[in-house]
């Protein structure tokens, strides 16, 4: 395999050349805790609620898996748009999260039940240290976009968080925005 380039646009979080994925709300609705007003909002339209755009490098012990996310503004109810959120397969892999655009939460939860919360905008660099899953969470009115680098065979696990949510949920109260314990969590 020979060096490559990748371009990332910090506007806009194109990143080419980039294999895209799409995430609208009926692919993802299940994840939201008011699942009333997710419907509602399917009977008008189906809005894309994120995107993920991955660099192609080989899903192999020793690459750097990189892509950025682009998560649009808006909200399910009083919950803001997010990621799936996932662990990795290979629960002793790390992540970094390099924020270009936009003001968002990162939601963690590690194997022992421990959770965290840490503040991203343009700049920030987050650790996802092994055993912790992770969730980004749009809180403003713009698109919020970042960079990321994981080991190219950390693997995607979504059933454990699909199973049992994550301890809290980052919603609006009054114009505020708000960590709120998540009723439905299941554990
Ligand atoms: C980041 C990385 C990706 C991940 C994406 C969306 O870009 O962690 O590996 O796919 O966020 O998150 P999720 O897969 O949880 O929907
Ligand atoms: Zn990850």
């Amino acid at each position: 395999m020979k060096p490559f380039n990748v371009e990332v646009n910090f506007q806009t979080g194109d990143l080419t050349p980039g294999k895209k994925i799409d995430r609208y709300l009926s692919g993802v609705k299940n994840m939201f805790f008011d699942q009333a007003a997710a419907d509602a909002i399917l009977q008008r339209e189906d809005p894309l609620i994120y995107q993920v755009i991955y660099a192609d490098v080989p899903e192999a012990k020793g690459h750097l898996g990189n892509c950025t996310t682009i998560i649009y503004p808006g909200k399910v109810g009083r919950e803001f748009y997010f990621t799936k959120g996932h662990f990795h397969e290979e629960r002793g892999t790390a992540e970094i999260y390099f924020c270009l655009q936009g003001k968002g939460k990162l939601l963690l939860e590690s194997t022992d039940g421990e959770w965290a919360i840490l503040d991203m905008y343009p700049g920030t660099a987050s650790y996802i240290p092994p055993y912790w899953s992770h969730r980004t969470i749009n809180v403003g009115q713009e698109k919020l976009i970042f960079y990321c680098v994981f080991p190219a065979d950390a693997g995607h696990d979504y059933g454990t968080i699909e199973e049992i949510g994550y301890p809290k949920l980052v919603v609006e109260e009054n114009g505020q925005i708000m960590v709120v314990d998540n009723p439905k969590r299941r554990k």
